[in-house]
Parts: structure tokens; C-alpha cells; sequence
């Protein structure tokens, strides 16, 4: 059977200080451990900082990685909704966080179970997970909380729905597409809800996790907007979502205080446009 290419993305916000061991670190270990095709797509949002300078030097030494730039603070989900657009180029779509908390091996890992269902989850709450450095209390404990709320909401009955590391089939993705709006990190449950209520499989795995230092969020406000961002995500599938519309200014206020993307409508999810020069670049 042929091995399925893959297509790893990688949601970047102003890591230059992180990312470019990962990527060496990725790009060596696919091209010594699997066979078929691997491609890594650096998604840049928001960068105030010259991520873009280090994605291109790394990009030198190895073709098999490039970058959109997306100039607007898009947001981690908003990345990925730009970055999953790429679907056609590979059988298998991926994502892992900037700062490799997770390792090349246990993304391969997720890959290699991948014939086992339509998506696979990375899972630090499984037994059998492997944590090296935890996060902290304060974000474990909220972590926590967040998850019985979206278990209350949505009632997936997962361990880990945040977890930085999740592989699809390209046709699952196809067909959720549209369904993606979430633009902070409540993105995971946005799509996890979208596969299931689509009939997909998704299984989830134990895995091996290294939280790193450098975290990019406020807790405080984030926490506020990802709790905005799943009851929002509720109503979205409850009959009472059409007669909320006229909130919709309100809603945009609150993620601008929080200081978190706004979830797209899905127009505005077609018009997010890279920037030329970095797009011309993504056809190694
Ligand atoms: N915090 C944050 N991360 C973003 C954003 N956009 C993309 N990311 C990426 O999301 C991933 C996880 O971010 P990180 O700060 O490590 O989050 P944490 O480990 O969950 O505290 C990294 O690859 C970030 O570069 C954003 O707007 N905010
Ligand atoms: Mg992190």
C-alpha cells in the first residue's frame, strides 16, 4: 500500500526565539523515518517579529519546508483555517505548535495510527502519556475547568481536546471546511465538533508532550475569549443562532478587549489573502 504524503502546518505568532530547531528538527527526522511524502507549511500571523526571516534561512537548507505570511492577527485558529486550505497537496493534514512541545517522533506516531481512523489527536491525559515538563498548575487547573465545560457543551467524551499535535485525512478535512470559523484556540474544538458531527472517526492517543517556555498567552484574557468562543460555537448548532445576529457587534467588541481574533464569518474566512512575495514561495 502506498505510504500517504503528509502535510504538516505550523501556526506560528512571533517565534523566532523557538521555531528553528523545530523545523531542522522535523525536516531531518521525516527524511530519515518515512517514506512517503512530507511537506511542513510554516503558517506566519501577525508577526512582529522577523519569524519570517528565521522560516526563510531554514527553508534554505531544506526544501521541503515553506511559509504563507499573513500579515493580520488571524489567531491560531485562523492560521490553521488558512493553512488546512492546502488540502489538496497531501493525503494526510497535520499540525503541531511552533515551540515543539511536540517531538518529531510523536508526530510520527500520529501519522503511522492514522490508518485506524479520519483523525488522530495527540492526548496528555490518557494514561500512558508521556509529559517531561508539565504546564503550569494555574494552567493545568484551568485546563481542566475548560475541558468539563466543553465536555458539558458538547459532549465528545475526549481526554485532551486541546492538545497541540492532531492529523486528518484529507477528505475529512474537505468536508469540515467550511464548518471552521474559530479563530483563537478553541479552533481544536471547533474542528473536533465539526469531524464528529460529520460521522468522522477520531481517536486519540497518548502521547508524548515537553511544554516549553515562551508561552504566547494571557491567560487572564484569553481564557475569557476561549470561553466566549465555545458557547458561541454551541449556539452556532442550537436553533436559537439566527436570532442572535444583531449581537454580532457586541461579540467583536468583547474579542477586541480580550484582545483575541474574532471567529470569521465565512466570508471573511475566503477573503484572508497571504501576502504575495511569502505565497510565492509555498510551491517547493
Ligand atoms: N498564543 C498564541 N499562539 C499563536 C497565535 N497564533 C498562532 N499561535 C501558535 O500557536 C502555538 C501554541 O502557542 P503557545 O504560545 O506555545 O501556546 P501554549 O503552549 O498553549 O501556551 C504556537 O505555534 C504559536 O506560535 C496567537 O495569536 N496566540
Ligand atoms: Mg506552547
Amino acid at each position: 500500500m502506498k505510504v500517504p504524503s503528509v502535510l504538516l502546518l505550523i501556526p506560528a505568532y512571533n517565534e523566532e526565539s523557538r521555531i528553528e530547531p523545530v523545523l531542522r528538527e522535523y525536516a531531518r527526522f521525516f527524511r530519515a523515518h518515512y517514506s512517503g511524502g512530507f511537506r511542513i507549511v510554516v503558517i506566519l500571523n501577525g508577526c512582529v517579529d522577523d519569524t519570517e526571516g528565521v522560516v526563510r534561512r531554514v527553508a534554505a537548507d531544506f526544501n521541503e519546508i515553506s511559509w504563507r505570511v499573513f500579515p493580520g492577527r488571524i489567531g491560531k485558529g485562523g492560521a490553521l483555517i488558512e493553512g488546512l486550505k492546502l488540502w489538496p497537496e497531501a493525503d494526510l493534514i497535520g499540525y503541531v505548535d511552533a515551540d515543539g512541545a511536540t517531538a518529531p517522533p510523536a508526530f510520527l506516531d500520529l501519522v503511522r495510527r492514522s490508518g485506524e481512523a479520519d483523525c488522530v489527536i495527540g492526548s496528555r491525559w490518557l494514561p500512558g502519556a508521556v509529559l517531561h515538563v508539565l504546564q503550569s498548575s494555574q494552567r493545568r487547573f484551568f485546563s481542566r475547568a475548560f475541558h468539563a465545560l466543553v465536555e458539558l457543551l458538547f459532549q465528545m467524551h475526549m481526554a485532551d481536546t486541546q492538545c497541540g499535535a492532531k492529523v486528518m485525512r484529507r477528505e475529512a478535512v474537505e468536508k469540515v471546511h467550511d464548518a471552521l470559523t474559530i479563530a483563537d484556540m478553541s479552533f481544536d474544538i471547533n474542528l473536533l465538533y465539526a469531524l464528529k458531527r460529520a460521522g468522522f472517526k477520531i481517536l486519540e492517543v497518548p502521547t508524548e508532550w515537553t511544554d516549553k517556555m515562551g508561552s504566547k498567552v494571557n491567560l487572564s484574557k484569553a481564557s475569557l475569549a476561549w470561553f466566549l468562543s465555545v458557547v458561541r460555537l454551541r449556539l452556532v448548532y442550537s436553533p436559537f443562532y439566527r436570532w442572535l445576529a444583531p449581537l454580532r457587534p457586541l461579540e467583536l467588541w468583547l474579542y477586541r478587549k480580550l484582545g483575541s481574533p474574532p471567529p470569521l464569518s465565512r466570508r471573511e474566512g475566503r477573503q484572508a489573502q497571504p501576502t504575495a512575495d511569502a505565497s510565492s514561495t509555498a510551491t517547493h
